[in-house]
């Protein structure tokens, strides 16, 4: 009798029509034949195996080259349980408009089914998936993202308890590229893309859209964060989780090297983009890091600013969009001073500085976790790790002050809510555009975000002893247009505010907005930044604030009467905290 999970991937090549089905075990002599076959059909290269054993380099299609939130679908019953914030499409008209472009997508090719499990295989939080993908490189990048193959294999045996995923590269036309969820069947199918979140099944599409869905319906979070353990000087580490939007600095913060090691303060990485969490009988809540590895962004990452992601990526790493050096050495912008002669760039063209960046700036490099010098001893922890803080952050070049803490649980959740930030080029479409990104989610909340934020007010009253909320900002810049703050290894001056806040210690001043640091409870030792400077970071300006109070009341008018009216509260506390004289507004 055929097994829920071979009845389905029987299912999916019903459709599909591959010439042959492989089913991955995991293991090294699968994952080098299917290098081989990555290097074969797409365009990739072996990197130089003596300074970087194990590496290659491979290159997307040059329309292919980031998330494509436009043609990303929440496909729930009924479109209000999508959500003002997700593009709908009905399940039915989505299988019908998707499956005619899956019909005999792989035809000729070859079907891996990839048995994955997301979290350590021997924790309660963990959950299984099944992707199967005409893409070699998308199975060599499941492989160091997910706990992949044989070991999945036990955990589903004949049960039905795994969330399954169609993938097919397709034409790669992005007129017929398509990334649908179907958040009431627990299923993903997604056509006509080759990269990262679009394509790496059990990350953005299962670990945060499904799983968020999951997560509402069990009582549990999933969310876009990273995890990090904060060592003090007795030794003790405090966990931290931080949710900032794409190419916003998640993995810069949970790999960085401090700058106050000296001082015994230390980071250790739990994880770097993504956090699954459940109340545990402590009465904190425990995260664990549903991934294996790192997906992390290539530019602006070098011995400067991140000897540690350095470190990582030196073996048995893939390099997405990058550009490489005559010694078949990647390189990007920001990776170490400027480009040699002879520099292939991203598209396999001798680099023109004319024609743009070296590397595309969302390469990309997939790294196994445990490669990282920072890896925290607990980051396979069953049971996960105590979160104490929980950190909400974004791009602002004005307006949002380096850190605040918020008064409460429920005003954290309103500046997680009205959290706005610059866009990147994770994903495609304008750069540096300012919008609403609550929770860094709007790109990965399966559900209506009304809700979501009605789940979070709901946790806070179940979480016994709750994270304290936090918002940063590494990115406020001086009227002349340079970053204020030098950010990277630095911002542990700030985490180390945030240890004492929780601990009771660490002095503040109260804004409007929220507790900031007091002057002189930021340790600024070692490092040369001007007073005037700090105090620029530091600045709640009333005029600024007031406009961000009329933004975030139209931002909120999206969600009509489904908003929790918990939020239209803490809008207007905040707008009569702004105005202490009480003028109306
Ligand atoms: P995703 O993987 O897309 O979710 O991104 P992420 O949030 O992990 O961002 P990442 O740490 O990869 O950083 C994105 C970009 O921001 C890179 O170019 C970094 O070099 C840059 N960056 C990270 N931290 C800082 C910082 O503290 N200050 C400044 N100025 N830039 C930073
Ligand atoms: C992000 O965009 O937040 C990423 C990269 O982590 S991707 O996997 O492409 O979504
Ligand atoms: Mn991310």
């Amino acid at each position: 009798m055929a097994t829920p999970l071979e009845k389905w991937v029987e299912e999916a090549s019903r459709l599909t029509k591959p010439e042959r089905i492989v089913w991955c075990d995991g293991s090294e002599a699968e994952n080098q034949r299917i290098i081989g076959e990555m290097l074969e059909q797409s365009d990739s290269v072996t990197l130089n195996e003596k300074t970087y054993p194990n590496c290659y380099l491979h290159r997307s299609s040059p329309n292919d080259v980031a998330r494509t939130e436009h043609l990303t679908f929440i496909c729930s019953r009924t479109k209000d349980d999508a959500g003002p914030t997700n593009n709908w499409m009905d399940p039915g008209a989505a299988k019908y408009k998707l499956g005619a472009l899956l019909d005999g997508a792989m035809r000729g090719r070859t079907m891996y089914a990839v048995p994955y499990i997301m979290g350590p295989a021997n924790s309660p939080i963990s959950k299984a998936g099944i992707e199967v993908t005409d893409s070699p490189y998308v199975v060599a990048n499941m492989r160091i993202m997910a706990r992949m193959g044989k070991v999945a294999m036990d955990r589903i045996g004949s049960s039905s308890d795994f969330v399954p995923g169609l993938h097919s590269t397709g034409d790669l036309d992005p007129t017929r590229r398509y990334i649908a969820h179907f958040p009431e069947e627990r299923l993903i199918w997604s056509v006509g893309s080759g990269y990262g979140g679009n394509a790496l099944l059990g990350k953005k599409c299962f670990a945060l859209r499904i799983a968020s869905v999951m997560a509402r319906e069990q009582g549990w979070m999933a969310e876009h964060m990273l995890i990090l353990g904060l060592e003090a000087p007795d030794g003790k580490v405090t966990y931290m989780g931080a949710a900032f939007p794409s190419a916003c600095g998640k993995t810069n913060l949970a790999m960085m090297v401090s700058t106050l090691e000296n001082q015994g303060y230390r980071v250790w990485t739990v994880g770097d983009d993504i956090a699954w969490m459940k109340i545990a009988n402590d009465g904190y809540l425990h995260a664990i890091n549903p991934e294996a590895g790192f997906f992390g962004v290539a530019p602006g990452t070098g011995m400067k600013t991140n000897r540690n992601v350095m470190g990582a990526l030196r073996h048995n790493t893939i390099f997405t969009n990058v550009a490489m050096t005559p010694e078949r050495e990647p390189w990007w912008e920001g990776i170490n001073g400027a480009p040699t002669a002879g520099l292939i760039n991203w598209k396999n063209e001798a680099w023109d500085p004319s024609k743009g960046t070296a590397a595309h700036p969302n390469a990309r490099s997939t790294v196994p976790a445990h490669q990282s010098p920072s890896i925290s001893p607990r980051w396979e922890a069953a049971e996960g790790v105590p979160i104490s803080a929980f950190i909400f952050g974004g791009r602002r070049a004005r307006v949002a002050p380096l850190v605040y803490e918020s008064f409460n649980w429920q005003h954290g959740v309103f500046v997680g809510a009205t959290m706005a930030s610059e866009t990147t080029a994770a994903a495609t479409g304008n750069v540096g555009i300012v919008r609403r990104d609550p929770m860094a989610m709007v790109p990965f909340c399966g559900y209506n975000m009304a809700d979501y934020f009605g789940h979070w007010l709901a946790m806070g009253k179940r979480i016994p002893h709750p994270p304290k909320i936090f918002h940063v900002n590494w990115f406020r810049k001086s009227p002349d247009g340079k970053f204020l703050w030098p950010g990277y290894g630095e911002n542990v001056r700030v985490l180390k505010w945030i240890l004492e806040r929780v601990e009771g210690r660490g002095t503040a001043h109260e804004t409007p907005i929220g507790y900031v640091p007091a002057r002189g409870a930021l340790t600024l030792d070692g490092m040369s930044i001007a007073p005037a400077v700090v105090d620029d970071l530091m600045r709640v300006d009333p005029e600024d604030w007031e406009q961000e109070l009329i933004d975030i009341k139209e931002f909120f008018q999206k969600f009509a009467d489904r908003l929790p009216r918990e939020l239209h509260v803490e809008h207007e506390n905040l707008s009569r905290r702004l105005a202490p004289t009480g003028v109306a507004r």
